[in-house]
């Protein structure tokens, strides 16, 4: 069995003439032990709650989980499928994509990232298991991970986390084969892993990784055990391959006809490439229906639940929102905004939405990478997730950006969670690689990232976000919201609980005015921008500008924090007989999503466009064009208090007066 998926990963390899031939070669038994003996799924339902997670995440080795799927019947997994991979189109991508092939849990090939998300299913599964009970949440996650996967810093915070959440219901197989791209893994590492899972928290062990019964004995041992577990199971990678195996040359690249010949010669495998022997198939396919009573039980048990419990469950996996519940939160939150309007920092605002947003949606589960008290994202009363509670809805990530965010998106791919979480907006840098996958696989996981500018003042420049908007809306399908006061934060929660995809939510340390004053329905963050405060009628317009978007001579476009400044320069603008209009601009790829002709109503026609965020100027001329004006930064901040800062670096509504009518007088 284990020979089938090495003959059909040396096939498919050379037949795209590219990929990585060696990590299935070598962790072929260990793949055919699990999926043979211990993994309970049903490939009839790929999609099935309750079934156990594996993530292979060396996706580099991804002909190992495409030959597993083929061989067990993932149905749409056809030979054809194994003939065209690397193809475009095909279901056999380079490395392994969530939501493009059936049976694929998460999107792996940036190392470490898999072995991070695995640890936030299971966190997920213990979760859901105290909510629903064990009876309808009862699996392991498994993953396959490499030596990359281990040399990566993601890693420890990922194996930190586990240990010390004691996630026992998580098995790391880590395919120890000593050999990475360079050649032997002794050019650059000499870490003990077993020791450093132990340091850890974990159950570590070391078995020969070709010899099937060391691996039973090693996923039964660690099936009963009360800690995550480690099993280093010593390999050689291209097992089988008479001159490449065990060496660098089977990691990444096509055997040749020669090697394949001679490592069907060894595995005794004299079949044409891509065939398998009926027997070998046969078997195969009995272990794909291993689980199937399993899963018939569960469905059962399922059915047998109170109507309301089922379709809760049934709607948190589905991933559906309870709308109407949020609808009322939100109108609530706004009332009472609209009736005692509040000057306050939008990360408080935030805090006031998550309070009302979980409330109504019991699967939001906050976490802050140890910045509770300033992210704002621990709702009152809300008990902590911890080893003695996985019920909680609170997680404490400790320093640990990275693994926090590829964690969050475990959580959502797991289902029936959406996390949320809170860092400093400068660190989005610590997280972007796991923010890159959740856009990617259109995972609903928010991130609040606070003191979103120079506005945070007397931390300086090392924590100033400066680049940091323009570098995460250069993400294809991140949404990045940036209120500017209390009303327009829970609008933008909202939005971020309706995406499908992942949200940055960037929000200030220092006070705002409250400049939204109705209550009503409408959530005008929607658009992505919105005419905030109309051009003042009556004063004749100098320029004699048409009345698109009020009859305006210039239109002043801001977000966050700076759109209290394009309400001061307005007025500044009104004193010298210059009709100015601002547009709040709260997320940029909602207003591109518009079409054209609402755009072009929202940019309005006067001639003169000035934009000011506290932040480079890269993105923003797709709205004031290249000859609009920009009010913002130009350099890293400076350590002082926020309003000399602002100040210091020219942004203030007397410059952005300056900016325009210096503009107007050039037009
Ligand atoms: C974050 C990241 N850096 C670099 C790479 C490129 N890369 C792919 S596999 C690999 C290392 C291969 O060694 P190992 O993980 O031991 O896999 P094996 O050789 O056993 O297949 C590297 C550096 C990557 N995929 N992800």
């Amino acid at each position: 069995m284990a020979n089938a998926i090495r003959a059909l990963a040396m096939d498919a390899v050379e037949q795209a003439k590219s990929g990585h031939p060696g990590l299935p070669m070598g962790a072929a038994d260990i793949a055919t032990v699990l999926f043979g003996q211990f993994l309970r799924f049903d490939p009839a339902d790929p999609a099935w709650p309750d079934r156990d997670r594996f993530v292979l995440s060396a996706g580099h080795g991804s002909m190992l989980i495409y030959a597993l799927l083929h061989l067990l019947g993932y149905e749409k997994m056809t030979i054809e499928e194994i003939k065209r991979f690397r193809q475009l189109g095909s279901l056999t991508p380079g490395h392994p994509e969530y939501g493009h092939t059936p049976g694929i849990e998460t999107t792996t090939g940036p190392l470490g990232q898999g072995l991070a998300n695995a640890v936030g299913m299971a966190i997920a599964e213990r979760h859901m298991a105290a909510v629903f009970g064990g009876d309808l949440v009862d699996h392991s996650t498994f993953v396959l991970a490499s030596d990359g996967d281990l040399m990566e810093g993601i890693s420890q915070e990922a194996i930190a986390l586990a240990g010390h959440l004691r996630l026992n219901k998580l098995i790391v197989l880590f395919d120890d084969n000593g050999i990475s791209i360079d050649g032997p893994l002794a050019l650059a590492d000499s870490v003990d892993q077993v020791k450093r899972f132990e340091a850890a928290g974990w159950a570590a062990s070391r078995i020969d990784g070709h010899d099937p019964d060391a691996v039973a004995a090693a996923i039964e041992a660690a099936k009963g055990c009360d800690r995550p577990s480690l099993i280093a199971c010593r390999t050689i990678i291209g097992f089988g391959a008479p001159t490449k195996a065990g060496t660098e040359k089977s990691h990444g690249s096509p055997l040749g006809a020669e090697e394949i010949k001679g490592a069907r010669a060894r595995l005794g495998w004299d079949l044409p490439a891509f065939e398998i022997p009926p027997d070998v198939r046969a078997a195969w396919r009995r272990a794909g229906e291993r689980s199937k009573g399993t899963r018939q039980a569960w469905l059962g048990r399922l059915a047998a639940l109170a109507p309301d419990q089922r379709a809760e469950l049934e709607r948190r996996n589905r991933g559906d929102l309870p709308k109407d519940r949020i609808a009322v939160a939100v109108r609530a939150v706004k009332e009472k905004l609209a009736a005692a309007p509040k000057d306050i920092a939008s990360r408080i605002a935030s805090e006031n939405a998550i309070e009302a947003l979980t409330a109504a949606v019991p699967e939001m589960v906050g976490g802050s990478a140890d910045l509770t008290g300033s992210n704002n994202t621990r709702p009152k009363g809300a008990k902590i997730l911890s080893a003695a509670d996985y019920g909680g809805r609170f997680i404490h990530y400790g320093v640990r950006e990275h693994g926090m965010a590829a964690a969050m998106n475990g959580m959502a791919l797991h289902g029936g969670i959406i996390p949320f979480s809170g860092t400093f907006l400068v660190f989005s840098d610590y997280c972007r690689p796991a923010i890159r996958l959740a856009a990617l696989m259109g995972q609903r996981v928010i991130h609040v990232m606070t003191h979103d500018s120079i506005g945070l003042g007397e931390d300086g420049p090392t924590h100033q976000p400066v680049e940091h908007l323009a570098a995460l809306r250069a993400i294809p399908n991140l949404l990045v919201f940036r209120p500017c006061d209390a009303v327009e934060t829970i609008e933008c929660w909202q939005l971020a609980l309706e995406a499908r995809g992942p949200s940055v939510l960037a929000l200030t340390r220092q006070n705002l005015p409250q400049l939204r004053l109705e209550a009503d329905d409408r959530n005008r963050c929607a658009a992505g921008a919105y005419e905030i405060a109309s051009a003042p009628s009556g004063a004749p317009a100098p320029s004699g500008a048409p009345a698109q978007g009020g009859a305006a001579d210039v239109s002043l476009f801001a977000t966050g924090s700076e759109v209290t400044i394009a309400v001061e320069a307005q007025k500044l603008l009104g004193a010298r007989g210059v009709r100015a209009r601002v547009v709040s601009v709260p997320c940029f790829e909602l207003f591109r999503a518009r079409p054209a002709a609402e755009r072009r109503n929202v940019i309005g026609a006067a001639p003169v466009r000035v934009a000011i965020e506290a932040a480079i100027r890269q993105g923003w001329d797709e709205i004031i064009g290249s000859d609009g004006a920009f009010v913002g930064m130009t350099s890293f901040g400076a350590s002082a208090p926020a309003k000399e800062l602002y100040g210091h670096f020219g942004i203030t509504a007397e410059k952005v007066a300056e900016a325009a009518l210096s503009k107007l007088k050039s037009t």
